[in-house]
Formats: structure tokens, sequence, C-alpha cells
């Protein structure tokens, strides 16, 4: 069978959409489990999301010794990490690194996109189409496409009277941009806008930052890496790896301090929240018990956060602008910077409140907002992802008796476990929505998902079973649970990419699950155990 490209129909055992760590990890175990797979990649190389987020100061606010790999020791002994915090770079070449180890490649289409896939109900396979003509069937398929990995930029007016130059941060040109001696607007102050700003005022004349949401952000504390921490690591790494999936966010470069607020004395609760707030990161969250449960005690942390940030900001008249007040700390994901307020201080770089003077549209020459035009060369747009469901909505996907997926998450993803969704044979997500996924380590949540899908996988070859559903009713209490979790912490509060706030008409509901790693994961085991129960196992 040919079609209209002439290319053969080829039938696989399961293809994978994406080459980040995700489906990397994913060819490589279903490789050794002898199916025949074949993965597809929109990008040149693999990476996933850090193949495309080439923006000046990109870095991971996971430390890198945990943002690795820890399936296999060789594997990660013979890489070493340079900095706590990896830049952009560095990740890339440590996934080529794996790549290259593993000999991976040769099973990837790279610089090839997948339009659609379609569930043949007769057959019991996959028809997936890409956008180089592309015919294949697999029995299972599998969306490895990432969380924050289809860019957005907001449907302003006039952008394409623009005469200058405009990027994104999500899809930034491999060969870099020099903004020496231009006059730049950058909007969005997010993790990308506040990394990518103060590089990018190093180089540019004048920087004008659009600001439409005031963000928490604390000093990375980004630093060289002790020989001592690297050679520790190398020697435990697997061995904690397996304690990580039993922590609530899969990392342990830090501990939750169970204790209640109300159970500490000042002095503890001021020890705790100082010595986090030096360490940097994601560390100044667990403070105390209640952090993010109760509106009470997350403002005193916001209150000392607040204090923090207004220490670091000299403009007059600045930090009323910076702080934030309009969400409980943590609530949207918590920013770390180097040198972020400090770059604001400077004579150069201007802050415009977008809330107060709203951004009508672009013109040939810049940004007008509130009647003002701001004159620029290039426009950054910071502007984030249409996160967790973007990348897998982008994919015109039809299951069991022509139900599209697009159609049945019109309301907001609905998944059995963040791994399938009803009416979807065989189909897997990868860290999908209803799984605790960006509020975690994304590789531990990898691996544990990737580990799971592969037993499961094992299980139904080796049982000769063709055929993997959740049930309806599994689906709907898995729903409803992971609501019911969500509205017992404060995230729902905050109009973040989390709940979907930042992309006009998208459902407002919290995606990911908020129970944390190791309680999901004695969930994953539970099913796994009871022969995967809550899904259908057929011919
Ligand atoms: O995107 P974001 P991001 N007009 O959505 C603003 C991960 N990440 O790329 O907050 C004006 O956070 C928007 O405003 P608001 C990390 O998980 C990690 O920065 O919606 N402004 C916001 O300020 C992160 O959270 C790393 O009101 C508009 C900004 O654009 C996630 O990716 C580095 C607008 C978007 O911020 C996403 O981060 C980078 C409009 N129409 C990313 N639309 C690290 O590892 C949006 N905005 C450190």
């Amino acid at each position: 069978m040919t079609n209209k490209e002439g290319k053969g129909s080829t039938n696989y055992d399961a293809v994978i959409v994406g080459a980040g760590f995700a489906g990397m990890y994913m060819l490589h175990r279903l490789r050794k489990l002898g199916l025949n797979v074949r993965v597809f990649e929109a990008g040149e190389g693999v990476g996933g999301t850090w193949y495309w987020n080439r923006y000046p100061g990109a870095r991971c606010d996971v430390e890198s010794l945990e943002y690795q790999y820890g399936f296999s020791d060789d594997v990660q002994r013979g890489w070493t990490w340079t900095e706590r915090y990896a830049a952009q770079p560095e990740i890339l070449r440590y996934q080529n690194y794996v790549a290259d180890k593993l000999d991976l490649k040769r099973d990837i289409q790279f610089s090839t996109r997948v339009n659609s896939a379609t569930y043949d109900g007769p057959s019991g396979l996959w028809r997936v189409e890409t956008d180089k003509g592309d015919n294949v069937q697999a029995r299972f398929f599998i969306m490895a496409t990432g969380c924050l990995s289809a860019a957005r930029v907001p449907d302003f007016d006039g952008l394409e009277d623009f005469k200058g130059k405009w990027y994104h941060t999500g899809g930034w040109p491999h060969e870099g941009v020099d903004f020496t001696g231009q006059h730049v607007a950058v909007i969005g102050t997010g993790s990308s806008g506040i990394q990518s700003i103060p590089i990018i005022a190093d180089q540019a004349d004048h920087v004008t930052v659009f600001q439409r949401t005031a963000n928490f952000t604390l000093p990375a504390g980004n630093r060289p890496l002790k020989d001592e921490e690297i050679q520790e690591t190398k020697e435990t790494l697997l061995e904690k790896r397996k304690f990580a999936r039993t922590t609530p966010g899969g990392i342990i470069c830090f501990e939750y301090n169970e204790t209640l607020l109300e159970e500490m004395t000042p002095e503890e609760v001021q020890h705790e929240l100082e010595s986090r707030w030096t360490q940097g990161g994601f560390a100044f969250l667990g403070a105390y018990g209640d952090e993010m449960a109760t509106d009470e005690a997350n403002k005193v942390a916001a209150d000392f956060a607040r204090e923090q940030m207004s220490k670091r900001v000299m403009k007059p008249g600045l930090a009323e602008t910076l702080m934030p007040n309009d969400h409980p700390v943590g609530t949207k994901r918590l920013c770390l910077d180097t040198d972020y307020l400090e770059t604001l201080n400077k004579p150069h770089v201007d802050l415009v409140n977008v809330r107060e003077h709203p951004i009508e549209r672009i013109t040939e020459k810049g940004v007008l907002a509130d009647g003002t035009e701001y004159d620029v060369d290039a426009i950054v747009f910071a502007t984030g992802f249409d996160a967790m469901t973007g990348a897998i909505l982008g994919v015109d996907i039809t299951g069991r008796d022509g139900l599209s997926l697009r159609d049945k998450w019109a309301a907001g993803p609905r998944t059995y476990l963040g791994l399938g969704s009803a009416g979807f044979p065989n189909l897997f997500f990868i860290t999908g929505p209803g799984s605790p996924s960006v509020l975690s380590n994304m590789i531990v949540s990898i691996e544990q998902h990737v580990d799971w899908i592969t037993d499961c996988i094992s299980r139904l070859t080796n049982g000769n079973i063709g055929m993997i559903e959740a049930t309806p009713e599994a689906e709907d209490e898995w729903v409803e649970h992971v609501n019911e979790v969500a509205g017992m912490t404060l995230y729902p509060q905050a109009n973040s990419w989390y709940m979907g706030a930042n992309v006009p008409g998208k459902p407002r509901l919290f995606m990911p699950y908020t129970g944390g790693v190791g309680i999901y994961g004695e969930k994953l085991d539970e099913v796994a155990a009871a022969d995967y129960e809550g899904f259908r196992l057929g011919a």
C-alpha cells in the first residue's frame, strides 16, 4: 500500500510521539522488550522542550544532580554535570549523550510532525499520519509530547505589521540572537521572561518589560558543582532515586517540613523560611506543613517573600508594581532568578504594568499600550505555553467509534491516572493531565510512567492480550479525585497555566495531580497488581 507521496505503509508495535526525555526512555524500554518501535519528532534532534527553548538564560529549576535519568548506573556514571542548575545547552548535550550511548537515534524520525492518529476497531491498530506523508500502523500509540511544548504567542492585533524581528522563548533561533545596540520589548514575566531579561538587558541599549502578573521570584543560587557532590551522586543516584519516588515532588535535595505553622514558634518559622530562601529553589514551599493548604499559613511565607524581594528593588516606585499580591505564593510556578530584580533597577530597563496599561496592539514600530507606543527593534514573547493539553490536542486523535479526543476534552482533559482515556484503547500519555507531572521532578515522573507503561505492555504481549482501555467509571472517579485533592490546596486560586488560565477560552480546571509522586506511585502499583484495575483488557 502506498500513500500520495509514494511512501509505503509500515507496521510497528508502537509509535511514540516526541523524542524528549519521555520519548527517549520509552523507546529504550520498549526496544528492550523486543518491540519494533518508531518515534516521530518534530525537531531536527532529540531534546523536546530543551531542543526548542534556547532563549538566553534558559536553565532548569530542578538541580542538575536530580534532573537526570536514574534508570542506568552506566548512563549516569558516564556524565558529569558542571553547575547546580544546568543551562539549556548542557542539558541538550546530556540528552544527545544518552541518545548516542543507547543508540536511540536510528529509531527516531526527525523533522516529522504527527498530524493525526486514528484507531481502527476491527484491526485494533492505530493509523498514524505525519506531515511528511508517513502513514504507519501500530498497536500502541504513546504521546510523549511533554507538558510545556506548545508555545503560545497571544493573539495581539497587528503582529503582522511589525517591521522588526520577533521571537518566542519557546522556539528560539538555533543560531542565537544578538540584541546589541537594540531596543527590545519583552512581554511576559514567568520563568522564561525572568531568566532571559537579565541577559537581554546586558546586550540591549534599552529593554521594556511588559508585566501582566507580578510573580514571586527568589535567587536561584546557581554555582559550579563541587567534585565531592558530583562523586557522591554518582555513588548513590540509583538508590536515592528509589526514595525520590516515595516523596511528594520526586525531589530529595530538600525535605518538606510536616509541622503545621501553628505548632511552631515564630523563631522556628523565621528560621525555616530564611534557610529555605537562602538555599534557593522549591525548598521554600516546604517550610511548614500547611504552607500550600491554608491562606493564613501561605500569607506568612508570601509576606516573607515580598519582604526579601523588596530589599532587591531600588528604583523609586518600582517595588509596588513588582510585588505579587493577587495569588498565594507557589500557586503559580515559583521563579528562580539570577539578577532579575537587580536588572529592573538599571536605568535602561523599564517596566510597564500591563494591568494598568493594557497592550492594545502591536504596531509597525513596536508595542502600543494604553495610548503609548513603545518603539523597538525586537519583541520577545515570553508568554508561555498551551500547557499540558496543547501538544496532545495538537494531534488530531480519533479513538473508538470515531470519538475525537478534542471533542472529549472540550470541557477539560479527562484521563484515568493521567495515563489513558476511555474510548482510546492502547493510547498512553506520559505525564498526562491528571498525574503529578509538572508539580514534580519531571524526570522522576517520566520514569515512573514509562516503567509502568512498559510493564503493562509486557503483560499484554505476554498474555496475548491485544487491548487495554480505561473504563469510563474509573476515569470519572479519578477525575473527581484529582479535582477534590486540588480543591484541598490553594492552587486553584491563581490564574496559572496549571489551570489553563493563560489561554483565552481554555477550560479552567487544575490539570496536574496534587496528591504527590509517592502517593500516586502507590496507586499505580495497586492498579497494576490488581491486573490493571480500572482498565478493560480485551482481545
Ligand atoms: O510561561 P508562563 P514561561 N499579555 O506562562 C504573560 C517552565 N519553565 O515560559 O501570569 C501580557 O509562566 C503571563 O502573564 P500572566 C516552568 O514550569 C521552566 O515563563 O498569565 N502578558 C506570564 O507573565 C514555567 O512555569 C524554566 O498574567 C501575557 C508570561 O507571559 C513554565 O515553563 C524556564 C499575555 C508567561 O509565563 C512556563 O514558563 C522556563 C498577554 N496576552 C520555563 N499572555 C526553568 O526550568 C501571557 N502573558 C527555570
